[in-house]
């Protein structure tokens, strides 16, 4: 492990995350990142409709969460469609499962009976305020849901670092985000509820690139968990190259559970972000404002420039620590 990483992480109390998700590759990255690194306490894995169905998605979630021998964590179903809109998955990006490309092993992880939102809210009433961190990597039902059912959690959660967005670029249309214009009206509440926002779009996770290098790190590792990594890898490779072009995918998810492990991971720049809702052509656009300096009470920043090797680094440290699993 590199020194800088080991300090970083010595020097600090792990951080409380909930990971709210949809697996989904990357979501998978994520998700062992997180389990993985001790800087982080993963307090609860929730699922939402995005990639796939909540149904194939919150399967998914109990797979990787069995293939990482994670025991303890409650991992909880959420809503089963966006706020307003109609469903809209991404089969071109993760195929029909998903989370297609490796086996996946029958979960011995039972889910739990809660739904997603209120066991957000129940872990957030019962821990301190400001200890919790939400890390959605999916689009923000759960979350602004829970947001208006228990409004006295704004205040308690430490912050929000969210992978969704994009102030320069979008994927899903020329300026919107999947996580995003799935479910506008959502992310619009959460980036209007008054946290702090950490937005980790496009323009950062275009950088985190799994490039052969990172690939063959990983693959050296040598481990079940691994060799999973590298298969969804292998497939998101062939979907990003035909859908969008990328001769590497870009892994966004697990960037900004690598935030929260170490800020200084990436650059961020404080600015204000709204989410549009009635445009024709911009719908669920992230419009952030950098015509002048943020405002003082400013509560939302973008991140801006990652670096691609303490990422990657992360990301194969955590691999390691997670060492062999048996399913
Ligand atoms: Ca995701």
């Amino acid at each position: 492990m590199n020194t800088e990483v080991q300090t970083a992480l010595s020097a600090t109390e792990p951080r409380k995350i909930i990971l709210d998700c949809d697996p989904g590759h990357d979501d998978a990255v994520a998700l062992l990142l997180a389990h993985g690194n001790p800087n982080i306490e993963l307090l609860a894995v929730t699922t939402v409709v995005g990639n796939q169905t909540l149904e194939k998605v919150t399967r998914n979630a109990l797979s990787v969460g069995t293939i990482a021998g994670i025991t303890g964590v409650p991992f909880a179903a959420g809503c089963d469609r966006p706020l307003v809109r109609t469903i809209e998955t991404a089969p071109d990006i993760h195929g029909e499962s998903g989370m297609d490309g490796p086996a996946q092993p029958e979960s011995t992880i039972e889910l739990d009976p809660r739904h997603a939102v209120d066991l957000i809210i129940e872990l957030i009433m019962a821990h301190e305020p400001g200890t919790i961190t939400l890390v959605p990597t999916a689009g923000l039902t759960n979350i602004a849901m829970a947001a208006r059912k228990e409004p006295r959690i704004v205040e308690r959660v430490k912050e929000v670092v969210l992978m969704g967005g994009g102030y320069h670029v979008g994927n899903w249309s020329p300026v919107a985000e999947f996580n995003i214009i799935i479910d506008p009206e959502a992310a619009h509440i959460v980036f209007n509820a008054g946290w702090p926002v950490v937005m980790v779009g496009l323009d950062l996770t275009h950088q985190a690139l799994a490039t052969p290098e990172v690939c063959a790190a990983i693959e050296a590792v040598g481990t079940k968990p691994a060799k999973f990594v590298m298969e969804l890898m292998e497939f998101f490779t062939k979907t990003y190259k035909d859908a969008q072009g990328f001769d590497y995918p870009p892994v966004h998810d697990p960037c900004a559970v690598a935030y929260v492990i170490d800020p200084t991971v990436m650059t961020t720049q404080k600015v204000p972000v709204d989410i549009e809702l009635t445009g024709t052509l911009t719908l669920g656009m992230t419009v952030a404002d950098f015509r002048a300096p943020a405002p003082a009470d400013c509560k939302t920043s973008v991140a801006v420039t990652l670096d691609h090797e303490k990422f990657w680094n992360m990301v194969t440290d955590a691999l390691v620590r997670i060492g062999e699993v048996d399913v």
